[in-house]
C-alpha cells in the first residue's frame, strides 16, 4: 500500500486547538483512517483533549468522551461491555463500534496504569492507544515514567535520573491478543497495525512514539524527522506481538539482525533542545555512552524476546 492510497476521509478536521506540528493530531488522523467511522473514542486529560477545542466547534468527528485521568482502562472495558447486549438483543442494528482509548504517557505509564493493567488482564474488548510524548505536556512538561534518562523537565530540572519504563513489554506480559509499537515516520506500518488490531477481539494495546516540538524543543516542521531519527538510532523500537509471539519490524528488525547500523544517537539528541545541556556538558561522552549502552541493551533484549 502507498500512502496516497490511505482513505481520504478525515476524522480530525481543520481548526484544532493543538500546537503546530502536534504529533497527537497527526497520529489520531492516521488511526481514524484505519478505524473508520464506526468508532467511539475515550480521552483522558491531556493535550488530545485540549486539541479537541470547545463545544460546539470540536475537531474530532467521532463520538469522543472525556473521562477522568485514571479511568481509561475501566471505562474502555465498561463501554464495550455495555454495548454487547444492545447489539446481541438487537436494540441497536449493525456492527458494534470499535471502542478505543487515546491516552498520553502520563495517563498510561503512571496515573492510569492500574486500570490499564486490570483491563488487559481481563482481556476487555477495546483498543488502548498510548500516544507517548515522553512527558506531561499539556500541563507544561513534567516528567513521567516515559521520560527518558537525562531529559530535563519542570519536575526534573537537572535531567531525569532514571530510565523510562518499557510499558509495551509490560502489556505484552499481560498476555493480551495484540500489542504493537509504532512511529509517525512509518505511517503505513502504523496503519497496518491499527487495521490488524481492529480485526481482533479482546484487549489490544498500541503505543505510538510522539515527538512533541513544544516539550522537546524543536521546530514544529520537524515532528516526522525527529520521529524517524528515533527509529534509525534505535531510540524507539518498532515491534508487534500477536498472541504473545513477538516480531521486530522494519528498520528495528534490520538493526537487530545487523543488516543496518544504527545512526549515532547524537544525531537524534542534536535535533532536540531538551538535550542541549547534555551536548554542552564536559561529561557529554559519558552521557552519550550510557544512552548508547541502553539502546544496545534494549535492542538485544527485545530481539531475544522475539526468539521465544
Ligand atoms: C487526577 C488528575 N491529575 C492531574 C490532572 C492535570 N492534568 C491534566 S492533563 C495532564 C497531563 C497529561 O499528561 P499525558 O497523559 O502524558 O498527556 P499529554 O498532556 O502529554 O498529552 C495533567 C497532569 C488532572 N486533570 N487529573
Ligand atoms: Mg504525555
Amino acid at each position: 500500500m502507498n500512502i496516497k492510497e490511505l482513505p481520504e476521509i478525515e476524522y480530525i478536521i481543520p481548526g484544532t486547538g493543538a500546537c503546530a506540528g502536534c504529533p497527537s493530531t497527526i497520529g489520531l488522523r492516521l488511526v481514524g483512517k484505519a478505524l473508520g467511522e464506526n468508532a467511539i473514542c475515550l480521552l483522558t486529560p491531556s493535550c488530545a483533549v485540549a486539541s479537541m477545542g470547545m463545544t460546539p466547534k470540536t475537531c474530532y468527528s467521532f463520538p469522543a468522551l472525556n473521562i477522568c485521568f485514571a479511568s481509561a482502562g475501566a471505562s474502555g472495558g465498561a463501554i464495550s461491555m455495555a454495548l454487547d447486549p444492545l447489539y446481541s438483543k438487537k436494540r441497536l442494528e449493525g456492527e458494534k463500534p470499535v471502542v478505543f482509548a487515546w491516552v498520553g504517557d502520563g495517563g498510561t505509564y503512571d496515573i492510569g496504569f492500574q486500570g490499564l493493567s486490570a483491563a488487559a488482564e481481563r482481556n476487555d474488548d477495546f483498543i488502548f492507544f498510548c500516544y507517548n510524548n515522553e512527558a506531561y505536556s499539556n500541563t507544561g512538561n513534567q516528567r513521567s515514567g516515559a521520560t527518558p534518562q537525562y531529559v530535563p523537565t519542570t519536575t526534573s530540572p537537572l535531567g531525569k535520573e532514571m530510565l523510562q519504563k518499557n510499558v509495551p513489554l509490560l502489556m505484552l506480559e499481560h498476555r493480551p491478543p495484540y500489542v504493537a509499537t509504532a512511529s509517525l515516520a512509518y505511517p503505513l506500518d502504523l496503519y497496518r497495525k491499527v487495521e490488524k488490531a481492529k480485526s481482533i477481539k479482546g484487549f489490544r494495546y498500541i503505543e505510538i512514539h510522539m515527538p512533541c516540538c513544544t516539550s522537546w524543543k524543536f521546530p514544529a516542521a520537524e515532528t516526522i524527522e525527529v520521529s524517524r531519527l528515533a527509529i534509525r538510532t534505535g531510540s524507539w523500537l518498532l515491534w508487534e506481538a500477536e498472541n504473545g509471539k513477538l516480531s521486530l519490524n522494519g528498520v528495528t528488525a534490520a538493526l537487530a539482525e545487523g543488516k543496518r547500523k544504527p545512526l549515532p544517537v547524537e544525531e537524534y539528541l542534536k535535533a532536540q533542545g531538551r538535550y542541549a545541556w547534555l551536548l554542552k556538558s564536559p561529561d557529554k561522552d559519558y552521557y552519550i555512552g550510557n544512552i548508547e549502552n541502553n539502546i544496545r541493551r534494549e535492542l538485544e533484549f527485545m530481539a531475544g524476546r522475539a526468539k521465544l
